[in-house]
């Protein structure tokens, strides 16, 4: 594994980054089109005295703007991103991420944002135990030891845990619309929601225990060991209760389940979802209190999400009888990509506490023969979603598609195909001004939005994903665009949710966890050579 970006490219003999592609990650931030930015730090948010030294660290302490030679700080591990140039930037956007993680935590567990999402959600709670390790292990294993305090009694993870603490209209659909206490499996006196989401939390904890500091290692495996079991059950869940005909994959009964709510990977099915006239109660949506609704999904989609909300509900949670009569019922390959990858850590994790890795290997295997065999259409060179009430396989060409890079297994020309995708005009194009990587949907497709959020924007979660995936191949060069873009957005815009791949602005909401936690978590692995290497 080539240790840093900018030795990478060196020993490689390759162009610098910033000739091969037009995002800014110039040896001189003179070259970068918007350097005024620089000495700018109001669109940040950053607290005062973090702001001054993030103009200080950018102009004052390398003269990267003002002068033309590149940086020789030996300290620097970024190589080509703006960051090698300002070692200091580097580490003022740091202390302002652990700001954000610190600012948003509430007791055991970290909001996504204040205003927006004040409650617990699950996969940004893995997302941000892994951002959170490298500086307070104790507290990254809190958070997830919080959110499986909540795990229903079938194993699911639910994806929302509400905080009695947050104003009860603070987030709309809230507890008195799921009634999650309607299922004899949910946890009682904790209303959740009745769905869950992508299963990450078994890679964040093997994450989290590799990050533990040598005086933390026997608490941090005595806490593996504790959620080894719940780790187990979340994934048995999805391979049982999910998977009634035993086909190896599991099927989401609702958008909000993939974590990329309203992304056109499922429009075609979606889209027909019709709901019935007098099916929804009248209710005001809280997201558009604290977002545009320029950027959030629209109102005929809303009106979906409740609708299928209000059908599960209906059904008492009851996964038989849901997965029988849902009318959304895909089976989303990044969602099952991160099933395997979670099996692999597992597998990992039962090596570390003495627990046999056999039945974690199996699993993923297969995951992997169905992924291959059911979700791969060698036709259009990409995995797509199977739209199981239809038998349909959608050829929208988004990030879901690229899910399985994370599948060590995956055999070398599916690798290829997927890497040729990710490097054309569709995610990267080649126009000559700034360009970030990567977008949530194919820049060139119809529906394409550089806004409205998972139908095109960037956001650090899957650019995560996408990173440890391109690894996992050997393909650092790719992986290392990703990360020198991720901090080139941040640098610019700030720890927002999500980002508009053609200008770099930031959209969503600000002081967003996953971002602040995922871009120190690809900031530091990248300048860890030990992380680089154990990883996978
Ligand atoms: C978004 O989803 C919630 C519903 O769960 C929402 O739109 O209200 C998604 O981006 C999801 O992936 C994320 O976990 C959640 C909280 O950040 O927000």
């Amino acid at each position: 594994m080539a240790q840093f970006v900018g030795a990478y490219l060196a020993a490689s003999g390759k162009a610098p980054m910033h000739s091969r592609s037009p995002i800014c990650v110039s040896r001189s931030l003179k070259d970068c089109p918007d350097n005024s930015l620089l000495s700018r730090t109001d669109h940040l948010q950053l607290p005062r005295s973090v702001a001054a030294e993030v103009d200080k660290g950018a102009v004052g302490d390398t003269g990267a703007v003002s002068q033309d030679q590149p940086t020789s700080d030996p300290s620097s591990h970024l190589g080509s991103g703006d960051l090698a140039m300002a070692p200091r930037t580097a580490d003022t956007l740091l202390a302002a991420a652990r700001e954000v993680l610190d600012a948003n935590r509430s007791g055991r567990y970290t909001r996504p944002s204040q205003a927006l999402y004040p409650h617990q959600w699950s996969w940004d709670s893995a997302f941000i135990a892994v951002g959170r390790s490298w500086h307070d292990a104790e507290g990254a294993r809190l958070e997830l030891e919080t959110l499986f305090e909540a795990q229903w009694e079938t194993g699911m993870v639910p994806s929302i845990v509400f905080d009695a603490a947050a104003p009860p209209d603070a987030y709309f659909p809230g507890p008195d619309a799921w009634q999650s206490e309607r299922s004899p499996s949910a946890p009682r006196g904790r209303p959740t929601s009745g769905i869950t989401q992508p299963p990450i939390h078994a890679r964040a904890a093997l994450e989290v225990h590799r990050h533990a500091p040598p005086d933390q290692s026997a608490a941090s495996l005595a806490w593996l060991e504790r959620m080894y079991p719940r780790l187990v059950a979340q994934q048995r869940y999805l391979a049982t209760a999910r998977d009634p005909r035993g086909i190896g994959l599991a099927t989401i009964v609702h958008p909000w389940e993939s974590g990329l709510d309203d992304s056109p990977a499922w429009d075609r099915d979606f889209g027909r979802i019709e709901v019935p006239g007098g099916a929804l109660a009248p209710y005001q949506r809280r997201d558009l209190d604290h977002a545009s609704p320029a950027d959030r999904p629209t109102d005929a989609d809303y009106a979906r999400f409740l609708y299928l909300l209000t059908l599960e509900r209906d059904a008492n949670y009851d996964d038989a009888r849901i997965v029988a009569t849902s009318p959304f019922l895909m089976v989303d390959p990044l969602f099952n990509a991160i099933r395997l990858w979670s099996e692999h850590a597992l597998s990992e994790i039962a090596g570390l506490i003495g627990a046999d890795p056999e039945p974690h290997r199996a699993a993923a295997g297969r995951i992997h023969d169905a992924l291959i065999g059911e979700l791969w259409v060698s036709r259009r060179q990409r995995f797509c979603a199977w739209d199981l009430r239809r038998d349909q396989r959608e050829p929208e060409d988004t990030v879901v598609s690229f899910g399985p890079l994370l599948d060590p297994d995956l055999p070398r020309p599916i690798v290829a195909a997927i890497c040729r995708e990710l490097e054309s005009p569709s995610f990267r194009p080649r126009r000559g001004g700034p360009h970030y990587l990567v977008p949530t949907f194919d820049e060139r497709a119809a529906g394409f939005d550089p806004e409205r959020y998972w139908r095109g924007p960037i956001w650090l979660n899957t650019n995560w994903l996408l990173w440890h995936g391109l690894r996992l191949h050997g393909r650092s060069g790719l992986a290392d665009e990703i990360v020198a873009s991720s901090v080139e957005l941040v640098r610019r815009s700030g720890f927002r949710e999500y980002f508009d791949p053609l200008d770099g602005s930031g959209h969503g909401s600000d002081r967003f966890s996953w971002s602040a936690a995922l871009f120190t978590d690809m900031v530091l692995a990248s300048r860890s050579p030990l992380t680089m290497a154990n990883n996978g």
